[in-house]
């Protein structure tokens, strides 16, 4: 249709990202305030606690995990661009056309073939392709979310694949002989995957949850307390998230399974079967040094930085808060544009408070909706909450912002302010 997206009302024909033009068009909802986050590269930032943190696992693999040779097994490529095509994001993976994830109120698209990466995992299968039997892949995601502390729109992962062959799998089995990783005519049962023998898939499973168990007892000692959580994603079965508890609650960590036979077989590396996992570099760190809300990563306050200034990936840090500044509470209602124009979704307000509110908004959401009576339209009612990180904010600095945010949503999502 020749409606205009926010993204074309924003950029006009084309986005520059990472210092490549492209051609907007119907999908492009990336903003200035997302695309000003690539390049920071945090995770390879020294001495910020993401890059000591992700030091720590990747010691972690280096020092449990050797080759025949005596060499690290898993390779770490920390720098691959997050501009990826829809086809590594979703395709390659297996995600089926109308899965959720691939909705434009949930991801970052550049146009209708490039996005910003939602999850490492976008780099399986040319890294499958080109040879690797075990890496690590580490940066920066985008996505579409909440907005809350534990929350961020970008935030980082640290993807982890391991293929075996027939040998390697069954090298710890006393007695192996007439075992085969595949199985002929096998059915998909919850344990298991069609073409994998029942002892694949327990092999597998037992190595992937001891390599993650250890790692989580690395990271946190040896009386973490851990617990495992049947999931579902679309490019392994089964599948599994590792829930570390935290301040009282159970914090989701991961996700992970046995690879999905069809993906391998289309790397080009049928003959071996794998597993692969991808974690939150974010969350372990906030509870590896008590960080107790998300934004605090991306401040460039040194009373933030230099509390890890001198730290080395071993050093146990607990942040201790600056200080705790009061909050500006501010509600915004308006109609929404009729679905003519554009389907509406409260991830589009989200990205239109980001931009404007930057990292002063802590958190936003739906306190009310109603549909008027007579004419059918639909109103929302938002509550903003601000704060500064490093100092007070006034009334007046906010009511400004918050003015900025109502004229965006009226030029931008065509709503209608009440
Ligand atoms: C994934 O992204 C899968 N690609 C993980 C995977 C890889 C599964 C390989 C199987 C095989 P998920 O959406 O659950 O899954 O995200 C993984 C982790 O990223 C979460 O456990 C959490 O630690 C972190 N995470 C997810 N969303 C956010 C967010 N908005 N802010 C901060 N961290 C997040
Ligand atoms: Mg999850």
């Amino acid at each position: 249709t020749g409606k205009t997206s926010p993204g074309r009302a924003l950029f006009g024909d084309t986005v520059v990202v990472d210092n490549i033009p492209y051609q907007t068009d119907h999908l492009t909802n990336v903003t200035p305030n997302i695309l000003a986050k690539i390049g920071r590269n945090l995770h390879r930032t020294k001495h910020h606690p993401l890059y000591l943190i992700r030091k720590r696992i990747e010691n972690y693999f280096y020092s449990h995990f050797l080759n025949r040779r005596g060499n690290p097994l898993f390779s770490v490529n920390d720098s691959i661009s997050p501009v990826v095509t829809l086809e590594q994001n979703f395709d390659s993976l297996l995600v089926p056309e109308d899965h959720v994830s691939r909705a434009p109120s949930d991801s970052y698209y550049i146009n209708s073939s490039y996005m910003l990466r939602a999850h490492t995992s976008a780099h399986q299968c040319e890294l499958m392709r080109s040879g690797l039997d075990a890496f690590l892949v580490m940066g920066d995601v985008y996505r579409r979310d909440e907005i809350d502390a534990t929350h961020y729109p970008v935030f980082h992962q640290v993807e982890g694949v391991r293929l075996f062959n027939q040998h390697e799998l069954f090298q710890k089995v006393r007695d192996s002989t007439g075992l085969n990783i595949f199985e002929q005519g096998g059915k998909q049962t919850p344990d298991k995957q069609a073409t994998h023998s029942m002892e694949t898939a327990k092999l597998l499973e037992h190595s992937l949850k001891t390599t993650l168990m250890n790692l989580a007892r690395h990271l946190f000692g040896q009386d973490v307390k851990a617990r495992w959580v049947d999931q579902y994603f679309p490019f392994t079965h089964p599948s599994w998230e590792l829930e570390v508890h935290h301040e009282g609650e159970w914090l989701e960590v991961l996700g992970c399974g046995i690879m999905k036979q069809e993906i391998l077989y289309s790397a080009g590396t049928g003959d071996q079967v794998g597993w692969a996992f991808g974690l939150g570099l974010e969350r372990l760190a906030m509870k590896l040094y008590s960080i107790p809300d998300i934004r605090l990563f991306w401040s460039n306050d040194s009373g933030f930085l230099n509390q890890f200034k001198d730290c080395d990936p071993n050093t146990n840090v607990t942040y201790k808060p600056v200080s705790i500044y009061p909050q500006c509470t501010n509600d915004l209602s308006f109609w929404l544009p009729s679905s003519a124009d554009f389907a509406f979704s409260p991830n589009d307000f989200y990205d239109v408070v980001r931009n404007e509110g930057g990292d002063l908004v802590e958190q936003v959401f739906l306190v009310d909706e109603f549909v008027h009576p007579k004419t059918q339209r639909t109103s929302h009612c938002y509550r903003i909450i601000y704060r500064h990180m490093e100092r007070t904010l006034t009334q007046e600095e906010v009511n400004v912002i918050h003015r900025h945010i109502e004229e965006q949503v009226v030029k931008l999502l065509g709503g209608e302010i009440r």
